[in-house]
């Protein structure tokens, strides 16, 4: 059998003005623009085995362990629409991640960017082209297939226009580096639970879309505000104002997420523990006079950035109060 090989790799990212709501479920198309900044210390490596064949993926690993293959049937189904190549081949997929399990870090990111950046390599496609692939796989994927430490995604419309024309919105909506190096600063990212979280990101997005009234579109102006404030601070480094905004965009996702229950049943990723760290974080570099943000994903961890110089005051805290933790030093 003619069998050829890409592999690839990713790394998963912390957006720092968030992703959450689609526009398009079916190609992924976000609401409002994002913004991650990279999260590299650790890593997804896929290996695509292709050979002449009918568009069907046979297997799916990761870490040996087999994985869904209906849902990545269904992601290829997508992208053959774009890219016919695909009907020629089958597919074997073997995947690697180094996330410690339980940590409480989706690697969907990275999946989707990995396999999506083997999937370039055989179609020999544009790192654009790769960023709308990776979309179609999971929304914050797109983030993670450009190699700079800042990354935006933006939604590919204005706000004042419709929906017209879904393909060329498609091709607007990918991400690029903003910055390749942002030197100086760390990610402190926390592990105060691994419970697996009860209604999952994809799910949990689709609540205030579908119901959508006057709090989610404020939200959605509110952010797209910001997130061009954020995108001109970054630029001139303004780390006051980078801070300031990654905090509240932060706690606007939590807040949208409450705001909107589920049929009646609240829909939360927080914990007190959670709000209780973030704020002692707060306190504590306001008492050192240094300055730096937390923010939290759709789990109950906080992620603190600051600069790297200050990581010591914030790492013999959170050794104090035992709590466990990765660095990542950009
Ligand atoms: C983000 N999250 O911007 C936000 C913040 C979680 C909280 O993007 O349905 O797994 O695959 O597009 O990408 C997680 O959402 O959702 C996410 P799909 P995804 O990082």
């Amino acid at each position: 059998m003619n069998v050829k090989e890409f592999i690839a790799e990713a790394y998963p990212n912390l957006a720092l003005i968030k992703y959450w709501g689609k526009k398009d479920e079916e190609l992924h198309i976000p609401t409002k623009s994002s913004l991650s900044i990279a999260f590299r210390i650790f890593w997804t490596k896929t290996v695509l085995k292709i050979y002449p064949g009918e568009g069907k993926v046979e297997k799916i690993a990761i870490n040996g362990i087999p994985d869904d293959l209906k849902k990545i049937q269904n992601f290829f189904d997508k992208i053959k629409k774009f890219y016919p190549e695909i009907k020629k081949y089958n597919y074997i997929i073997e995947s690697e991640n180094n996330f410690p399990s339980g940590a409480g870090f989706a690697s969907s990111a990275s999946g989707y960017a990995a396999l999506a950046k083997a999937l370039g390599k055989f179609l020999n496609l544009s790192e654009r082209e790769i960023a709308i692939i990776a979309r179609i796989g999971s929304g914050s994927a797109t983030r993670s297939v450009p190699s700079g430490d800042i990354v935006v995604w933006k939604r590919g419309f204005n706000s004042d226009k419709e929906l017209s024309n879904l393909e060329e919105v498609s091709k607007r909506s990918y991400g690029k580096t903003l910055v390749q190096k942002f030197e100086g600063i760390s990610i402190i990212a926390t592990v105060l639970s691994n419970k697996i979280k009860k209604i999952s990101s994809r799910e949990g997005m689709k609540i205030p879309v579908s119901n959508a009234d006057g709090i989610y579109n404020a939200y959605v102006k509110t952010e797209e505000k910001d997130f061009k404030v954020l995108e001109k601070a970054i630029l001139k480094r303004d780390l006051e104002t980078v801070f300031d905004i990654t905090i509240k965009s932060a706690m606007r996702l939590h807040g949208i997420i409450l705001s909107y229950p589920n049929n009646g049943i609240p829909v939360f990723y927080l914990y007190d523990q959670s709000l209780e760290l973030a704020e002692k974080f707060i306190e504590l570099i306001r008492k050192e006079g240094v300055i730096g943000a937390y923010t939290f994903d759709a789990g109950p961890n906080p992620f603190f950035i600051l600069q790297t110089k200050d990581e010591e005051i914030v790492t013999s805290m959170l050794k104090k109060l035992n709590v466990n933790y990765y660095i990542y030093r950009l």
